[in-house]
């Protein structure tokens, strides 16, 4: 453990800009913005951060469409603003992780505007073009993340380009040696400009073969990460995770086993898809369901205990706020979001904050289609209310997982756009900002931030809690999350409650200890012995002694 890598101590913190601080009043966060609030992260004690896209980009899916790869958004600022953020990051011990959006990029690409001139354009081959099927019409019949077929006609070369997201996205064809020097090449150029590594947009599509219908873990997926690594991350201290919703427990060790020689963790998916309804997915909501989460969150706890390394998250920006997914953003709010950090954190891997997430940012609840901003929502607001869902329904399941709940402005204070704008919004401001706001949360010495504080200052300081081992306990209990950590002579206990109530429990021998809180929601427990009560969402990690 002497030598474990310095990510692996690290708390990350995601940022997405259009949504974070606005320094000039258009309405859309930018980098300077991002300088301002430096400060706020440092005192966090945040190790990284992964910042979402802020290329230059037609913004068709805010960023995720790529149209210049080494240049910045004005929007978002200049490459001199970027350089300065890498610097004063830096000069505050947080390095910053590029996001990498190369499975697709935007229509608007030069790469793009080329290849779709002529078929025998050099760049033509960058993206995966093929003709019409026999009797006329695409392909066949692949189909786009955000709704509808996979395949768009090109009238001027008569061919169909393929987009696993948006039109404006298509998808750059790996199988082209070229394409991806050109990619490696632009790595490096960031690597040299002080990036501390990349977060890999949905990663694990690279390897497809669209024509046998391989999407996802296709077959030359890591084959061609090895090759990235060789030619850009190898002899670099960085930190890569991919995106990789595919990923199962065994695939995971694929890409961050000791080994592999290809990424240091991937985001995987598992509990976040668990929580969705099998036939219409995420935008028919579920009732929740604590032992399928923690069914999930153990199998990957123990699967990468030896080998391979796991990332810890509640949210990002594509899913719902954490406390009100998996908390209660009512009354309940403060206790369980600290509840919600306390099990995340203790976990072993990597964790990551997302905006909002460290003052309890709740979802928003919006009345009307037109308040939404998302593309994808947006898209399956028309799929689906063409199919018959009705109007009411489409929007209670957008208001549950719908994107634009994490995308509402980082709310700062209690004034009229929450600080984050001097001008008008690009998407409104959550109205619960008069009472929600970080300065508001820095007021209270006990307040959510300070508890993340904490946490980051434990992982630091504690071998046991990035290397301990993992045990569950009370995994059929409806309402309890228990485990233990165990390295060595030391030893946490975690146990939570995930409800509203009282719940009372026989502590199971091995959880059982009395020693100190380390992180707490409420006071006065020391120990974990006999039977005990916990309080609504109650928390509480100790340490032996
Ligand atoms: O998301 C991957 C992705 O597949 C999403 O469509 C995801 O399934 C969905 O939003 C879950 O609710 C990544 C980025 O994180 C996302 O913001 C981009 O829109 C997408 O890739 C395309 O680049």
């Amino acid at each position: 453990t002497d030598h474990a890598p310095w990510w692996q101590a690290a708390t990350a913190y995601q940022i997405y800009p259009r949504s974070f601080c606005d320094s000039d009043g258009d309405g859309i966060g930018d980098i300077p913005g991002i300088i301002s609030k430096l400060d706020h992260l440092a005192d966090l004690g945040i190790g990284f951060v992964w910042l979402s896209p802020v290329y230059a980009s037609p913004m068709a899916d805010n960023g995720y469409d790529i149209s210049d790869y080494r240049d910045i958004a004005p929007e978002f600022g200049t490459l001199a603003d970027m350089d300065r953020l890498i610097a004063e990051a830096k000069a505050r011990g947080i390095g910053i992780v590029m996001d990498l959006v190369v499975n697709h990029s935007s229509d608007e690409h030069e790469w793009f505007r080329q290849a779709r001139e002529s078929r025998d354009n050099p760049y033509r081959d960058y993206y995966v073009w093929r003709d019409p099927a026999p009797g006329g019409g695409a392909p066949n019949d692949l189909q786009s993340n955000f709704g509808g077929p996979a395949w768009s006609y090109d009238e001027r070369t008569g061919q169909y380009y393929l987009h696993l997201f948006d039109r404006k996205q298509p998808d750059l064809n790996w199988q082209n040696p070229e394409l991806r020097r050109a990619i490696y090449d632009m790595m490096n150029w960031w690597l040299d400009r002080g990036v501390a590594g990349f977060r890999m947009d949905v990663i694990d599509l690279i390897g497809k073969d669209p024509d046998a219908g391989i999407i996802a873990d296709g077959p030359d997926l890591h084959p061609f990460l090895r090759e990235m690594h060789d030619a850009t991350l190898k002899g670099r201290d960085v930190v890569t995770v991919g995106e990789a919703w595919s990923a199962t427990t065994e695939g995971a060790l694929k890409y961050s086993g000791r080994e592999a020689g290809e990424l240091s963790m991937v985001f995987q998916f598992a509990h976040i898809v668990q929580g969705w309804d099998e036939k219409h997915g995420k935008w028919k909501p579920k009732p929740f369901d604590l032992v399928g989460l923690k069914r999930v969150l153990t199998e990957w706890q123990v699967a990468l205990a030896q080998d391979g390394w796991n990332s810890l998250f509640w949210s990002n920006h594509d899913l719902p706020r954490a406390v009100s997914k998996y908390g209660d953003d009512g009354r309940f709010r403060v206790v369980s979001a600290k509840m919600l950090a306390t099990v995340l954190h203790m976990m072993k891997g990597t964790p990551y904050i997302y905006q909002g997430e460290e003052i309890g940012m709740t979802n928003i609840r919006f009345t009307d289609i037109s308040q939404f901003r998302d593309i994808e929502t947006l898209n399956f607001h028309r799929i689906q209310t063409a199919a018959g869902v009705t109007p009411g329904d489409f929007l209670a399941g957008a208001n549950s997982n719908g994107r634009d709940n994490a995308r509402t402005p980082m709310q700062w204070d209690a004034s009229d756009q929450a600080g984050f704008t001097t001008g008008e919004p690009w998407i409104e401001v959550n109205p619960n900002h008069a009472t929600i706001n970080v300065a508001a949360d820095r007021a209270d010495p006990d307040g959510i931030i300070a508890h993340y504080r904490e946490l980051a200052g434990l992982r630091r300081a504690l071998p046991v809690m990035r290397h301990g081992d993992y045990t569950p306990y009370l995994e059929d209990h409806p309402k309890l999350m228990a485990y233990a950590r165990r390295l060595d002579d030391a030893q946490i206990s975690v146990l939570a409650n995930f409800t509203g109530e009282t719940v009372s429990a026989d502590v199971p021998e091995g959880l059982a200890v009395s020693g100190r809180a380390i992180s707490a929601n409420y006071p006065g427990r020391d120990a974990l012995k006999g039977t005990v009560e916990l309080r609504p969402y109650e928390a509480v990690a100790i340490l032996a002694e």
